[in-house]
């Protein structure tokens, strides 16, 4: 299951166990602080969140898989133009969840096929997981002070996703829990041009990425200040990160991700009509972000370059 995981491309696969969340208090704090900010989805089951074995009955054991989108020799961005807007790595190809989503049921009919009265569930980002605690159990890295995964030979530049089943799946003989290596490094904390970051914590109200894609209302111009170029998510906090470093191997990407483009121009989101914003978003995972605030981002980035006095 593990070889045909990564037959599928998948650069890694593991297994974890459905045992409840150690950092659980962790996240009923995180929410009782109001850090998910205007995402109440994320206040919800909590419970299942925080316990796995809950998400199908009979839950026993969960495979974990990272889809590369983004080569760590890739790390340098060209510059960009006045009047141009950036966009986060994660976002430059295809639309991840439907990339991944495929190549996981195929995986489960697989799984079915040998076991008909098992159960399935594929999920990436669309079920109440910890993705990143659940992929640390299952050997695929470590979280880092970020709070994202790293893998020691790959970076953070790779998506989550996975299958709880009913079957008790084995791992791989060569699967081994992924030790911190963040050490006494601060790189990503000092980086964040919001302060957004404590160790292992992110306020989401505070971050970027956020603020442009999940904030529906508008931006407090404190925040929006720091914003800089970033149109659509942000990568600093792994662009800084050694793990990241651009003199690394280069990371075979899964092709679906080859980027399209890498920014937009502000005056074209501007004046986009509804119709323009579905053509540019056409199979891509920026379809979240909705007309009012892609006009809002962009006006935002205008300001931070000078090109305009109000937002
Ligand atoms: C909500 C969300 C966001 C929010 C909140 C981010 C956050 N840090 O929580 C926002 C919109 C800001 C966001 C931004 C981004 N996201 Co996001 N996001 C999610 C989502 C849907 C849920 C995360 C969640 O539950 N957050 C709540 C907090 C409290 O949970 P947590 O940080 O995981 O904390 C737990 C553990 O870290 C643990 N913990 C705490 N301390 C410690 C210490 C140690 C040592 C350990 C082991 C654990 C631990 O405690 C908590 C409870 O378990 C996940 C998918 C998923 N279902 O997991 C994707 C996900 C995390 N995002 C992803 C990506 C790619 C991004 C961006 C890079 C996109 C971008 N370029 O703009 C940024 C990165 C910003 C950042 N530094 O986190 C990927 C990350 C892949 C990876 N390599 O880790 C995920 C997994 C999506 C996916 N399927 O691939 N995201
Ligand atoms: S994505 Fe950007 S704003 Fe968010 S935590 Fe990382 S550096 Fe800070
Ligand atoms: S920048 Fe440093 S502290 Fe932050 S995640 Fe990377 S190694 Fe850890």
């Amino acid at each position: 299951m593990i070889e045909h995981a990564k037959r599928l491309g998948f650069a890694l696969a593991g297994v974890a166990d459905v045992d409840p969340s150690k950092w659980g208090g962790q996240l009923r704090s995180w929410i009782d602080q109001g850090k998910q900010g205007e995402m109440d989805w994320l206040a919800n089951h909590t419970d299942l969140r925080i316990h796995p074995n809950r998400l199908i009955d009979d839950a026993r054991s969960i495979l974990l898989v990272a889809d590369v989108y983004a080569s760590r020799s890739g790390n340098i961005d060209t510059p960009l133009k006045q009047g141009q807007g950036r966009i986060a790595r994660y976002a430059r190809g295809k639309d991840y969840h439907k990339v991944m989503k495929k190549r996981l049921m195929s995986l489960a009919d697989d799984l079915r096929a040998d076991h008909p009265d098992a159960k399935f569930k594929v999920f990436v980002d669309t079920a109440p997981v910890l993705e990143r605690e659940l992929a640390h159990r299952a050997g695929l890295g470590w979280v880092g002070k970020h709070t994202l995964l790293i893998h020691p030979k790959i970076g953070s530049y790779f998506f989550l996703g996975g299958i709880v089943t009913t079957l008790d799946l084995v791992p791989p003989a060569d699967q081994r829990s992924e030790a911190d290596h963040c050490g006494t490094c601060t790189r990503c904390i000092d980086a964040c041009p919001t302060d957004a970051i404590t160790p292992y914590s992110v306020d989401a109200r505070k971050c970027i990425s956020y603020l442009t894609i999940e904030h529906r209302s508008d931006i407090k111009p404190e925040l929006a200040k720091h914003i800089g170029d970033w149109i659509y998510g942000c990568d600093i906090c792994q662009e800084v990160c050694p793990h990241n470093s651009p003199k690394s191997d280069a990371q075979p990407i899964n092709d679906a991700y080859a980027p399209t483009r890498d920014r937009f121009d502000l005056l074209e989101v501007l004046n986009w009509s509804e119709d323009d914003r579905r053509k540019a978003f056409q199979g891509s995972a920026m379809k979240r972000a909705k007309l009012d605030m892609m006009k809002r981002n962009a006006k935002i980035v205008a300001q931070n370059q000078g090109l305009t006095q109000d937002q």
